[in-house]
C-alpha cells in the first residue's frame, strides 16, 4: 500500500462506514475500561484486554468472512482481540459475563479468564492463555482450507514477545512448505512490550514482518496500527492477497498498549497515543463529524453497557457440580475422594 492511497480511503469508505468504525471502537474501549473497573472493584478476578488496538482490530473484524466450517475464515486469536469480536457482532454483555465468571458466559461457562473467547459458530477457536501456541494450531485449519475449494482463510494474531517463541516460527515454516503453501494471515500486534520486557531487547530484526523475507515471495508489511485508514488499507491488501493467492502473509501492526499489560501490572492509563482521539481528530478535520456527535456516541454506548452490566450482575455463578461437565472423561475419576471418603 502506498501512503498516497491512504487519505483517499476516507472518501472511499464514506461517512456512514467511518462512523460505524468509530462507534465500534468506542464500544470496545468502554467495554475494556469497564472490565478494568470491575477487576479493581472485586466484580471479577483478573483483567487482560485490548485498549489501544481498536484502530486495527475493528477494521479486521469487519473484513472477516464470518461463519462455521472451511468456507468461512478461522480465527486463532489472543487475549487483546475484543474489538475484533465486537466488530463481528459479539454482544459486550457476554464479555461482562466471562469477566464475572457467571454460568451464562457463552465462551467458557464461567471457567476461563476474560477475553478468552470460543465461538464455534464463527470459527473462533478457543483463546489460550498460553501465548503463541495458537500460531501452530492455526496450521491445522489452514491445511484444511488449502485443500478445500474456498476463498476463506485462517487468521492468527499475537504479540511481539510471543513472536520471539518457536511456535511462531513453526507457523512460518509450515505456511511456506512448497508442497502445500497455506492461506494464512499471520498478524503480530507489536505494542513494544512483553509484559515488561521491551521489544528492542528481544528482536534483532528491524521489523517483525521482515521474517517474510526468509521465504521466497512471501509478502510482509508493517503498519501504524493506531491509524484507522492505514490499518484498513494494509488489512484490505493482506486479506485480498491470502484469499486469492492461497499463500501466507505477515502483517505487523504497531499499536499502543493503553492500560499496560493486565490487572497484574496495575491496569493504569499510560501516556501513549490514543487511536480513538487520533481518529476523531481526523474525522473532525475532514468535516465528517461534529465533535458533539462523538459525545453522543459515547453516551449511547455507555448507557447500553450499564444496562448489560446490571443484568450480568444478577446472573448466577456456575453450580460446583458443573465443573465436571464438558470434560473428556465423564464423571469423577475412580481415584477421586468422594464425600463419604473412601
Ligand atoms: C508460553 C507462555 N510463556 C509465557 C507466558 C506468560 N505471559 C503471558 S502474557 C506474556 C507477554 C506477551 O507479550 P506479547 O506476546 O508481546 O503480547 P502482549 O501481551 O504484549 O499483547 C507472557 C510472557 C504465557 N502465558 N505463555
Amino acid at each position: 500500500m502506498t501512503a498516497a492511497r491512504i487519505p483517499d480511503l476516507y472518501k472511499k469508505l464514506g461517512a456512514k462506514r467511518l462512523l460505524e468504525i468509530h462507534r465500534l471502537m468506542v464500544r470496545a474501549r468502554l467495554l475494556e475500561e469497564r472490565l478494568i473497573k470491575m477487576s479493581k472493584g472485586g466484580d471479577g478476578f483478573f483483567w487482560i484486554g485490548g485498549p489501544g488496538e481498536e484502530a486495527f482490530n475493528v477494521p479486521l473484524g469487519l473484513m472477516i468472512k464470518k461463519g462455521r466450517g472451511v468456507d468461512h475464515d478461522y480465527l486463532h486469536l489472543h487475549y487483546r482481540s475484543s474489538a475484533i469480536l465486537l466488530a463481528m457482532g459479539a454482544d459486550p454483555a457476554d464479555t461482562l459475563r466471562q469477566m464475572r465468571s457467571t454460568a451464562a458466559d457463552p465462551y467458557s461457562k464461567g471457567r476461563n479468564f476474560v477475553n478468552h473467547y470460543a465461538i464455534p459458530e464463527w470459527n473462533v477457536t478457543p483463546v489460550s492463555p498460553t501465548i503463541e501456541t495458537h500460531y501452530t494450531t492455526a496450521i491445522g485449519t489452514a491445511i484444511a482450507q488449502a485443500r478445500a475449494k474456498t476463498d476463506a482463510i485462517t487468521m492468527a494474531n499475537g504479540g511481539d514477545a510471543g513472536s520471539a517463541e518457536g511456535d511462531f516460527h513453526s507457523c512460518l515454516v509450515w505456511a511456506n512448505r512448497p508442497a502445500l503453501p497455506l492461506p494464512i494471515l499471520i498478524i503480530v500486534i507489536n505494542n513494544g512490550y512483553g509484559i515488561s520486557t521491551p521489544v528492542s531487547t528481544q528482536h534483532g530484526e528491524r521489523r517483525i514482518s521482515d521474517w517474510a523475507k526468509t521465504f521466497p515471495g512471501m509478502p510482509g508489511a508493517t503498519v501504524d496500527g493506531n491509524d484507522v485508514a492505514a490499518s484498513w488499507a494494509a488489512l484490505e491488501e493482506a486479506f485480498a492477497y491470502v484469499r486469492k493467492e492461497r499463500r501466507p502473509y505477515i502483517l505487523e501492526a504497531r499499536a499502543s498498549r493503553l492500560y499496560g499489560h493486565s490487572s497484574s501490572s496495575g491496569a493504569n492509563r499510560v501516556p501513549e497515543p490514543d487511536c480513538i482521539e487520533l481518529f476523531e481528530t481526523a474525522l473532525a478535520r475532514r468535516g465528517l463529524v461534529k465533535p458533539a456527535q462523538f459525545a453522543a456516541v459515547r453516551e449511547r454506548e455507555a448507557v447500553a453497557l450499564d444496562a448489560a452490566h446490571q443484568k450480568a450482575r444478577a446472573e448466577p455463578f456456575p453450580a460446583p457440580e458443573s465443573a465436571w461437565e464438558d470434560v473428556f472423561a465423564a464423571g469423577l475419576p475412580p481415584s477421586y475422594p468422594t464425600k463419604g471418603g473412601s
